[in-house]
């Protein structure tokens, strides 16, 4: 197996004088091979830590700039063409960029289309920092008056000593460590003086469209099914055996399709509890393509019980978005070890407005779209540390940006059509999938799963009135999010039944 091969997060300091001890390798949930980094430029140092999956090249520097880059580009033939360096297409992600920073600067950012996060340390010993168009790799950064510490992972810099500083152009996380997320299809520059961090410049490369184009059917149908099959195919990177996994829906079973159309072996996973699965429905859709299927049946308790695992992964307080995410993570994490590239169908929903199959008219589900569309940044949902507690590396076709450009801005009256919701996929995926994939309704992970009622079921038990479920729920996560994030817990040392006793007891207290 192949596998991917690739830096999958990083931590890196860069500040005026090179540290004195080494630095300590910050505890990242993602799992893979750790390298120590190091660079200098302009009088300026970058001492880090890389996390990858077999990548043997990890930081790359030419002409005095350096940049350590997180994932994957995936528009790489087409950026080569354009720098007029064929060969540029046959090197690492890495040097691509690199190279295209060399002929564009920041503009570069605004023409790759991947799944990353930089760093970068200019000949003048600025800092830059960039998210791809959608944040996809979640990227952190804090400031203090020694220099800038850069993260993929926030929990690695939560800890850290030292009295932080704004950093403006970036979003402060609440809580008083001082940590800011760099915002979704934002580039930053950034440039350290003594004790004083100043953002030189931020340039947007990418914002969501709001305008819609109104195409017939046959023009959008057969633009959906292009963009797909490229999404897919720039995804497998001649990856001989990736893994799909499959809930015999609509947009998993859609990615499933163009990736066996593709070639090589495709192994597919299903997971549910004895609650409550999909296990019919994704089998159907293996049959019918012919991929190596397996099924994953998680006791629903112990599911729940992995929540600070969801939180640790995605570093979010939101406990609807964690619903979604945990029975992957589970998922993830009872894979059999080794390299392994996974593609979802994950994201299809948000701008194909699939969470809003009910909504009527036309006009308020085109809102309900630009609302999520205007609101995704920062619940890392694509986060690739969601995978990487398990050494997996994952990506999202349906959030290609190309896709994705395509997919939001189609007149809603294509994404609902003829009663059916996701009309214009389910049409795009027509011949490569059985009568009855194409006509399933959709059902969201957390309630084909049964995560939401075994976390319900749960509290119901533990005597919480099921009028405070929800707000039990997003407490609990709150208070998760607190210990595991902002005060840097392991999530093993995080216990669901005394985060919910503290929560009630919180509660209590409060109300006296
Ligand atoms: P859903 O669309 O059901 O699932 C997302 C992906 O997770 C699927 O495409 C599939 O790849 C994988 N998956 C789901 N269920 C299973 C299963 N039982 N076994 C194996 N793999 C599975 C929620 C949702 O409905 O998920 N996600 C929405 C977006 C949420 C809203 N977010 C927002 N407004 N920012 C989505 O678009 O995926
Ligand atoms: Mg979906
Ligand atoms: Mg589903």
């Amino acid at each position: 197996m192949m596998g991917p091969n690739l830096v999958a997060g990083f931590w890196a300091r860069v500040s005026w004088s090179p540290r004195r001890a080494a630095p300590e390798t910050p505890r990242f949930a993602t799992q893979g091979h750790t390298s120590a980094v190091s660079a200098a430029s302009a009088g300026r140092h970058l001492q880090g830590v890389a996390v990858s999956f077999g990548a043997p090249d990890t930081l790359i520097s030419d002409g005095g700039i350096h940049l350590l880059l997180a994932g994957e580009i995936y528009n790489r033939d087409e950026v080569a063409k354009a720098l007029g360096n064929a060969s540029a297409a046959h090197g690492s992600d890495a040097t691509l960029v690199l190279a295209a920073w060399h002929h564009w600067g920041m503009t570069a950012f605004r023409i790759l289309n991947g799944r990353f996060a930089a760093i970068l340390l200019d000949g003048g010993g600025r800092v830059v920092v960039a998210t791809d168009h959608a944040g996809s790799v979640p990227l952190w950064l804090r400031a203090d008056a020694h220099g800038i510490d850069v993260s993929t992972e926030a929990k690695t810099l939560a800890g850290l000593p030292g009295t932080p500083l704004d950093v403006a152009g970036a979003q402060l996380l609440p809580g008083g460590t001082g940590v800011h997320r760099v915002q979704a299809g934002t580039a930053l520059i950034l440039e350290t003086v003594q004790g004083e961090v100043r953002t030189a410049n931020r340039v947007y490369t990418w914002i969501p469209p709001v305008s819609r184009a109104a195409v017939g059917e046959e023009i959008a149908v057969g633009r959906v099914r292009r963009l797909l099959a490229q999404a897919v195919r720039t995804r497998l990177r001649d990856d001989p055996e990736p893994t799909v996994v499959l809930s015999g829906g609509i947009d998993s079973s859609g990615v499933a399709a163009h990736a066996v159309a593709h070639g090589g072996l495709v192994h597919s996973v299903s997971m549910g509890t004895e609650a409550s699965d999909e296990f019919e429905p994704a089998k159907v859709v293996a049959g019918h393509l012919g991929t190596d299927h397996s099924e994953m049946t998680i006791h629903s308790s112990d599911l729940v019980r992995e929540l600070p695992w969801a939180v640790w992964a995605a570093e979010i307080a939101d406990h609807t978005i964690l619903e979604y995410l945990l029975p992957l993570i589970a998922l993830y994490r009872r894979l059999p070890p080794g390299p392994r590239r996974v593609l979802t169908g994950y994201g299809a929903d948000i701008p194909l407005g699939g969470m809003h199959r009910h909504t009527e008219p036309l006009d308020l589900l085109d809102s309900v779209i630009a609302h999520d569309m205007a609101t995704f940044d920062g619940l890392n949902e694509m986060s690739p540390v969601i995978s990487g507690v398990a050494g997996i590396w994952s990506t999202h076709p349906y959030w290609d940006r190309d896709l994705l450009d395509c997919l939001i801005s189609l007149d809603p009256g294509l994404k609902r059509r003829y009663g059916r919701d996701k009309w214009v996929l389910r049409e795009a995926l027509a011949r490569m999938l059985p009568a009855e994939t194409l006509s399933r309704p959709k059902l969201g992970i957390h309630e084909g799963s049964g995560t939401s009622s075994a976390w319900t079921a749960l509290l119901l038990e533990k005597g919480v009135p099921p009028g405070r479920v929800e707000q039990c729920k997003a407490a609990m996560a709150r208070r998760m999010h607190d210990l595991i994030v902002l005060r840097t817990r392991h999530p093993d040392e995080i216990s669901f039944d005394e985060v919910l006793a503290a929560t009630e007891k919180g509660r209590t207290r409060h109300a006296l």
